[in-house]
């Protein structure tokens, strides 16, 4: 019986390394939501809420980090961290970071969500994770004006990155991203390295074009005030990387005769 156990044990931890892990020479992994003052969120590639806390633990060693500390998701979420999804941090312990009031999440309140001490670590939820050595690659960005690079850019970049550029500007401005360069490992379908443009604040909705080769991409302009550009490069071959940049202009509404549009 326990022989039985020990395989069962062996099998689910190599199943879940597996799931963190390359398959096919692609790094695959959760979605990198939102990252501050080294604190970030992860949900699992099965979706969200599908991590015990065991699991959890897992996520965030397997990143070269920990579980976030209470004081840790406090510290991010007064530089603005704000995610929407209830996830484990240290102790056992499930909430999440409410900057914004709004009657869909957080009950309307502001400050860290708290559910508590959970008694029973198989409930599952997403996970905060703290590491402050994590690649500097994406982030939360609200300035009117930005440029974004690839990373290591204007030198080639690595392989296996994973960034996400969450962009977020005024309620009645639009972000329009205008391409300065561009040279990311080319292939048909853009299956190997690439570009995603999403005019939503994840990368579930709002597809907006995916980008590789050496053809500089035409501007994008958002419907709404916020952006999200996913980055992301495989296992081999690497090029000279990207440069763009981000302007905010008003929507017509709020900016009377005037000619944008
Ligand atoms: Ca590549």
């Amino acid at each position: 019986m326990f022989a039985f156990r020990l395989i069962w044990v062996i099998c689910f931890i190599l199943e879940e390394t597996h799931e963190w892990g390359f398959k096919n020479g692609v790094l695959h992994n959760s979605i990198w939501l939102e990252q501050a003052a080294g604190v970030y969120h992860r949900e699992s590639r099965k979706g969200k809420y599908q991590l015990t806390y065991k699991e959890a633990k897992a996520v965030c060693k397997f990143e070269g980090g920990n579980l976030a500390s209470y004081e840790q998701l406090e510290a991010a979420r007064k530089i603005g961290f704000h995610v929407c999804a209830a996830g484990w941090f240290d102790k056992a312990r499930v909430g999440y970071p409410i900057v914004k009031a709004g009657t869909n999440c957080g009950f309307g309140k502001v400050g860290i969500i708290d559910y508590g001490y959970r008694l029973n670590k198989s409930e599952k939820w997403d996970v905060y994770c703290y590491n402050p050595t994590a690649k500097q690659c994406g982030g939360i960005l609200t300035e009117q004006r930005r440029i974004i690079q690839s990373p290591g850019y204007p030198d080639e970049y690595e392989d296996k990155q994973i960034c996400y550029w969450h962009i977020r500007v005024g309620y009645g401005q639009k972000i329009v991203l205008k391409f300065l360069d561009f040279d990311v490992e080319d292939d048909l379908a853009c299956l190997a390295d690439y570009l995603e443009v999403y005019d939503s604040y994840d990368d579930v909705s709002g597809f907006a074009g995916r980008f590789c080769g050496d053809e500089l991409p035409n501007d994008i302009i958002s419907t709404g005030n916020v952006m999200t550009l996913k980055f992301l490069s495989d296992s081999s071959v690497t090029a000279g990387g990207f440069r763009l940049e981000y302007v905010t202009v008003d929507t017509p509404s709020s900016f009377g005769n005037n000619s944008y549009s």
